[in-house]
């Protein structure tokens, strides 16, 4: 059956009523406007399946139908249907007695639209609840063959993923770029079953023992009586607590430097925290800690670009992630891992192993690439993949284990714990993006949510009912067989080995290994941070722990701060610097930096067009920024689309700006409609004043800034100096953008900054 006249009728009605008057095709009615925008009546088919979201195989290698259902029902066939597949003509009236008439209960269909709305809300995750996410695949390189025997890490061997990013305090619709740590979370669809990697940006974490997850978590989020504030660290409970709890001090440390504010989830390392065993072939056990290292290098936002892209661009970190996988520039990170002889005291050159507040510097434990992890698939729909997505670090792989890090064990609590909440059950492993990609033939059983059809009668081993299925996997092959470790003869206790005492040499050694610039950063951010607190016993505290950590910082803070600095209780920790750990002096390539061409109508187009095409070539992205939208050259043969206009563009979203083509001062350029011709002065005020913020903002955040024909004039007006360190002014596009694609390896012109003079 046709629904068409049936809708068409219900529309004629609608029409009758809005008017007031009868519709066409009633007596009376007068003629038809013709519709302007007609919703197409043509169906849409089913979309196409996912490659890597496959099934899981629907016949067990044992042979058994483990009952998943064929195929997904959500979206399919043409027609828009009840639930129950029932197709509908209307969805815009409740069904009343008479148009002016109650409501009748009877309606199927409204009850149904509104009780699913009702409860399309999930619980958001209890931590990391706001995070994006993309799918990839993760490409061995075999390196790590000798040390572990999971398949996935065999040579060549090709991996579907699926990775989040998150930040931790935040609820679900908070702004992507405030100072916390990032989750980077990953989840391997191996051949042998799940292996999630639950992972952060900051390789280390606030406690040793999970039982003061509870604490700390309670001491990040908001106050209790207000709510507020959200997303940030900058308030009496986390300080205080951070201030009282030092092994805490670490972490915090890493919050306040650059890497609690990132350029892009593209731009950020990731870290698996716990040291883990691997296991290879022949059953010997080597400690490692996993290490993701971006292709793009490591970048951060500076803490005033965050506060402009939290106001403009709240979603900065999401769009940016989404943008550059549609675009094609898909980003990259190599998983590497550093080694360590799995001894019975787990330590490494006097550094305990099983302490997760500590690193070992690269410098003392090299860090090896294993694999390749690219992005390259945006999901299709947030909620059934990026929110309902459950990793958990005990998701494990043959030749993948844990130690006995207290920190992890609680975890392993946890994230399945957590789920029961969230996905509502125990059967969250069925949603589609966690089921795994190998078969599954498992023995659990009914309950909330339950997709499964499970066939045979006996779930239980062993069984001569089912022919004893499933049947055991060999030891070479099977997950969760333990080394067996020794473990010392020992009493239950509630305590801490004396090496988790030591809470701040590591704190002083990511101090010590930071550029003048980098420090003068951490400076800021305490003195802010601390500056938001209102209760001086606690600034006091942490201005204390701050004196174990280093004197000029402590002594900067409480400056800031207006309160006497503190001498430390003892002599501060002997440590060596990691230069490893410093985003400052080292190269990357300038791929996927965002350039900005600022032109209007007056520009060279020829010049711009060029310079564009050769962003491109260089691997780059450029936008086009003009006073208004739409395109520049309208009339001519070749017009250049504007991406950008004065009102939407800020310089948060450029790593260079380009003034491209600068007329004679005083000529109808950039908005300086009202300029007398030869009046350079007034030309210059009359420049729109938002080209003007745009470019003094990239100047103070220490952008590349360049242009040509002209453009000093421009960017004098906008107080930046000529010849000043970045600010590149040449003869042609090509020439500048050479300049600013080589002072893009370094992210930022960081001599800019007066303490890197
Ligand atoms: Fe988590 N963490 N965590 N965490 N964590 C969760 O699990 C927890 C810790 C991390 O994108 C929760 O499914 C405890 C360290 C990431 O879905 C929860 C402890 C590291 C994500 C949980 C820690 C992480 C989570 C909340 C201390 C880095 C987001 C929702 C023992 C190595 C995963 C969920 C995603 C999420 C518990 C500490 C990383 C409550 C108890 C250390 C990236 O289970």
């Amino acid at each position: 059956p046709n629904p068409k006249p049936l809708k068409a009728a219900a529309q004629k009605l609608t029409e009758a009523l809005q008017d007031g008057g009868p519709a066409e095709g009633v007596p009376g009615a007068p003629a038809p406007e013709p519709a302007q925008v007609e919703e197409p009546t043509e169906a849409r088919g089913p979309l196409p399946p996912k490659p890597d979201q496959g099934e899981p195989a629907p016949y067990s290698p044992t042979g058994r139908h483990t009952g998943n259902p064929p195929q997904s029902r959500a979206q399919d066939g043409p027609y828009l249907t009840t639930a129950q597949g029932a197709r509908l003509y209307d969805t815009d009236h409740s069904l009343k007695a008479g148009p002016r008439g109650p409501v009748l209960l009877q309606d199927h269909h409204l009850r149904e639209k509104i009780m699913h709305f009702d409860h399309e809300r999930i619980p958001e995750r209890v931590v990391h609840a706001r995070g994006a996410g993309a799918h990839g695949v993760f490409q061995a390189y075999g390196t790590a063959e000798g040390v572990t025997k999971a398949a996935f890490l065999r040579k060549g061997t090709e991996t579907p993923v699926f990775v989040r990013f998150s930040t931790v305090l935040g609820s679900r619709g908070s702004a992507d770029t405030v100072r916390d740590t990032r989750g980077f979370a990953t989840k391997f669809y191996t051949e042998e079953g799940v292996f999630d990697l639950v992972g952060n940006n900051i390789p280390v974490f606030f406690i040793q023992d999970a039982i003061k997850f509870p604490d700390v978590i309670h001491a990040g989020k908001p106050h209790p009586d207000r709510e507020i504030p959200q997303a940030q660290s900058a308030h009496d409970t986390f300080w205080d607590f951070v201030s009282l709890h030092t092994e805490a001090q670490h972490h915090t440390m890493w919050n306040m430097s650059d890497r609690g504010i990132p350029r892009s989830y593209r731009t950020m390392e990731g870290f698996g925290v716990h040291t883990f065993r691997l296991v290879n072939a022949e059953g010997a056990t080597t400690l490692v800690k996993f290490h993701w290292k971006p292709k793009l290098g490591v970048h951060s936002q500076l803490w005033e670009e965050a506060q402009i892209t939290g106001g403009v661009d709240p979603d900065f970190h999401r769009r940016d992630l989404a943008d550059a996988i549609e675009a094609g520039a898909h980003p990259q990170w190599e998983l590497g891992i550093q080694t360590f002889p799995d001894t019975p005291e787990q330590t490494f050159e006097g550094i305990d192993l099983l302490d997760p507040t500590k690193i070992v510097p690269e410098e003392l434990a090299p860090v090896r690439p294993i694999g390749l992890l690219t992005l390259n698939r945006n999901p299709s729909n947030f909620f059934a993949e990026t929110e309902q997505v459950a990793f958990h670090v005990g998701h494990l792989v043959p030749g993948i284990d844990v130690t006995d890090d207290p920190l992890l064990a609680g975890r392993l609590f946890s994230y399945l714990d957590t789920q029961i909440t969230r996905l509502a059950g125990p059967n969250f492993h069925q949603i589609p993006i966690n089921r795994p990609h190998a078969p599954v033939n498992d023995m659990l059983r009914d309950g909330f949510h339950q997709q499964a059809v499970h066939s045979g009668v006996a779930p239980y081993k062993p069984n001569s009912l089912d022919g004893g299925c499933p049947f055991f996997a060999g030891a070479d092959t099977a997950a969760f067989i333990e080394t067996p470790v020794e473990l010392p003869a020992s009493r239950k206790v509630r305590e801490a080995p004396a090496s988790f005492d030591d809470h701040f040499s590591q704190a002083r050694l990511f101090w010590l290994s930071m550029s003048p610039v980098e420090r003068e950063h951490i400076i800021t951010a305490y003195t802010f941070e601390l500056g938001k607190v209102y209760d001086n016993a606690i600034k006091e505290r942490q201005l204390r722990a701050l004196a174990h950590i280093d004197a000029e910082l402590c002594a900067r803070v409480a400056e800031g701060l207006g309160l006497p600095a503190p001498e430390p209780t003892g002599p501060l920790a002997d440590v060596r610097p990691s230069p490893a750990l410093s985003q400052v002096g080292q190269e990357w390539p300038a791929d996927g930096r965002v350039i900005g061409i600022v032109a209007d109508d007056t520009s060279d187009l020829d010049a711009v067009r060029t310079l564009r095409q050769t962003v491109v070539d260089a691997g780059m992205v450029p936008l086009v920024i003009a006073p208004a939208g739409g395109k520049l050259g309208a009339g001519g043969a070749d017009p250049v689309t504007v991406q950008r206009t004065f009102a939407t563009a800020r310089s948060i979203e450029f790593d260079a700006l380009i003034l491209a083509g600068v007329p004679a001062p005083g000529a109808d350029a950039y908005g300086a409609r009202d300029a007398k011709a030869g009046d350079a002065g007034q030309a210059a005020t009359a420049l729109d004043p938002r080209l003007l913020l745009m470019l003094s903002e990239a100047y103070r955040h220490a952008k590349a800034i360049g242009g040509w024909a002209g453009a000093d004039s421009v960017l004098e007006a906008a107080g930046v100096p000529a010849g000043a360190p970045g600010v590149v002014s040449g003869d042609s596009g090509e020439g500048v953008l050479a300049e600013i694609t080589r002072l893009l390896g370094r992210h930022r012109v960081w001599d800019r900054f007066p303490a890197a003079a």
